[in-house]
């Protein structure tokens, strides 16, 4: 069957908005609410075992903070922590925008004058995504996603597969037709079970983790100058990570 579609990751994976985006937004809502915490590089690394935002607190409270003092109703808590955070998320991304990871603007350029349709599904809220799309390409970004799936448009976050399923049904496409890229091993999960090939871009904060389920796990996509290096699997004596390269996955 011909490959129709790419599905991206988000986080991580078009950009590393974790360590310098979604962590650093955290933190300023905290001090915004007078929280004596800070997540630190590593700490993060920690949290992000747990996808989303929202959920990541909750596990926070629970495991590190579990006298806190809490004078409210949790949900709205964490609600009301997230708005504050996913504010100074956007501020950040439009003050200063964090750049595409290596190879990504050049593929994407690639897949979709080739005819194929691109797809997002990530685990973040869908504003912080189009956040993310609004503020990279010169704003142009987002116009080259037909479906954007995101958050809590599922009730299971990644490692669930719901969220491809999801980019699935609404490209019309099966698994067979598109592959996605990613970059943690949930993610790795979620795409698989929802039967797709899968590319590994790593990052600092996933390197070390088990991908033995991808196609293919390379350190970035890579440019013709700038070539990737090869973690795990076979890559067709490709340098970087092209539609050619991704037909043979
Ligand atoms: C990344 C996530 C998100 C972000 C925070 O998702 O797990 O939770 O860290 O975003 P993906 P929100 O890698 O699937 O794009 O605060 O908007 O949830």
């Amino acid at each position: 069957m011909s490959l129709k579609a790419i599905i991206f990751d988000v986080d991580g994976t078009l950009a590393e908005t974790e360590k310098d985006g979604h962590r650093i937004a955290f933190n300023l809502a905290f001090q915004q609410a007078d929280l004596p915490w800070q997540w630190g590089v590593n700490l993060y690394g920690e949290l992000l075992e747990i996808g989303g935002g929202k959920e990541r607190l909750r596990h926070y409270l629970n495991i590190y903070q579990p006298q806190f003092d809490l004078r409210e109703d949790l949900d709205l808590f964490i609600r009301k922590i997230h708005q504050n955070k996913s504010c100074h998320y956007r501020q950040l991304l439009e003050n200063n925008s964090i750049p595409l990871r290596v190879g990504v603007e050049r593929f994407i350029t690639e897949a979709s004058n080739a005819g194929l349709k691109l797809a997002i599904a990530s685990t973040a809220s869908v504003e912080n995504v189009k956040a993310l799309l609004d503020n990279s390409l010169n704003g142009e970004m987002a116009k080259l996603f037909t479906v954007i799936v995101a958050g809590d448009m599922v009730k299971k976050k990644k490692p669930a597969p719901d969220i491809y399923q999801l980019a699935l049904e609404k490209l019309n496409l099966s698994p067979e037709e598109c592959i996605a890229i990613e970059d943690t091993n949930q993610g790795l999960i979620a795409a698989t079970q929802a039967g797709l090939k899968t590319l590994i871009t790593v990052n600092e904060y996933t390197k070390q983790q088990n991908f033995e389920l991808a196609s293919l796990v390379v350190n970035y996509l890579g440019e013709k100058n700038n070539p990737f290096t090869v973690i795990e699997g076979n890559n067709h004596n490709h340098d970087y990570f092209n539609l050619d390269l991704a037909r043979k996955l």
